[in-house]
């Protein structure tokens, strides 16, 4: 089911659907927007969760058109629950690094921007495996962030080259992986980890965004070492957009 082909087919079916989960404001604990999280509804095999076929539609090429779909996926859902979203709403979707080097992105974006013009738009480049460093890719994200999308840098912490490439590229946030925020806690050594992966990120005077939050006491930690947002099953699990939307209320 990883095919090419297969994955082709499941996309004109439709079976790719956007899921939501809340990012909560450290200070108030308000929702101040959601990361997109892709599902994808396989008619025999339930819910499959995207590290299973994001790796398979990025190794073919074919995750630059699943995008291009989510996109259009997420601005109809916006358009039809558009009374729903409170003021300064951020939506952050994930875009696969190598995205940034074909130019369709841009005028995708630029459409997406123009119709969903009340929220700020985020994208999500991952530092995992990041390698996409061509001068293609840098313009590509200049471009974007020329249309007033900002960037954060997913799963930081994680990559081998972190500080290349928040210079080379135009980042507003930071990610901290979930990795990091297990071992609050934990021990004296892990701590350190931690404190020090905030200060990097404080001291190049970026906003942070903590995953995987799952309890109280790494909640506590983060507002005490004033991480700016929070991200985790504590809060909120991944719901589909459209329910995630309805819960906001007025
Ligand atoms: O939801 P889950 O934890 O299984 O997500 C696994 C990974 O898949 C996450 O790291 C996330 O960044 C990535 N991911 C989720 N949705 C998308 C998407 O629409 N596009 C890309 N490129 N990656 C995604
Ligand atoms: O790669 P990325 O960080 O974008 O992926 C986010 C993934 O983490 C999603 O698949 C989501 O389902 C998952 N996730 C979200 N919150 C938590 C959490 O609190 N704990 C764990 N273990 N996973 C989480
Ligand atoms: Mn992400
Ligand atoms: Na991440």
């Amino acid at each position: 089911f990883l095919s090419k082909k297969y994955m082709l087919r499941a996309m004109k079916k439709n079976e790719f659907i956007p899921f939501a989960q809340a990012i909560m404001d450290t200070k108030n604990k308000e929702i101040i927007g959601c990361e997109i999280l892709l599902r994808w509804k396989h008619p025999t095999m339930g819910l499959i969760p995207p590290n299973t076929f994001i790796p398979a539609m990025e190794s073919s090429g074919i995750i630059i058109k699943v995008t291009h779909q989510l996109l259009e996926n997420i601005q109809k859902t916006l358009q039809i629950k558009a009374h729903k979203l409170p003021s300064n709403f951020h939506l952050s979707i994930n875009i696969s690094p190598d995205h940034l080097e074909d130019p369709e992105l841009v005028t995708r974006s630029k459409s997406f921007k123009e119709n969903c013009t009340s929220i700020t738009t985020i994208f999500e480049i991952t530092e995992r495996n990041f390698n996409t460093d061509t001068k293609i890719a840098i313009k590509g994200a200049v471009a974007l962030n020329n249309l007033n999308i900002l960037f954060a840098l997913d799963d930081f912490g994680t990559g081998y080259a972190t500080h290349h490439y928040l210079q080379k590229f135009p980042v507003s946030y930071i990610k901290i992986d979930r990795s990091f925020i297990k071992m609050i806690g934990l021990d004296a050594i892990s701590h350190h980890i931690v404190e020090n992966v905030v200060s990097l990120s404080k001291s190049l005077n970026l906003k942070v965004i903590a995953e995987g939050v799952e309890t109280e006491e790494q909640a506590k930690y983060l507002h005490d070492n004033n991480v700016d947002y929070q991200q985790g099953y504590l809060y909120h699990r991944p719901v589909p957009l459209s329910d995630f939307l309805d819960t906001l209320g007025a």
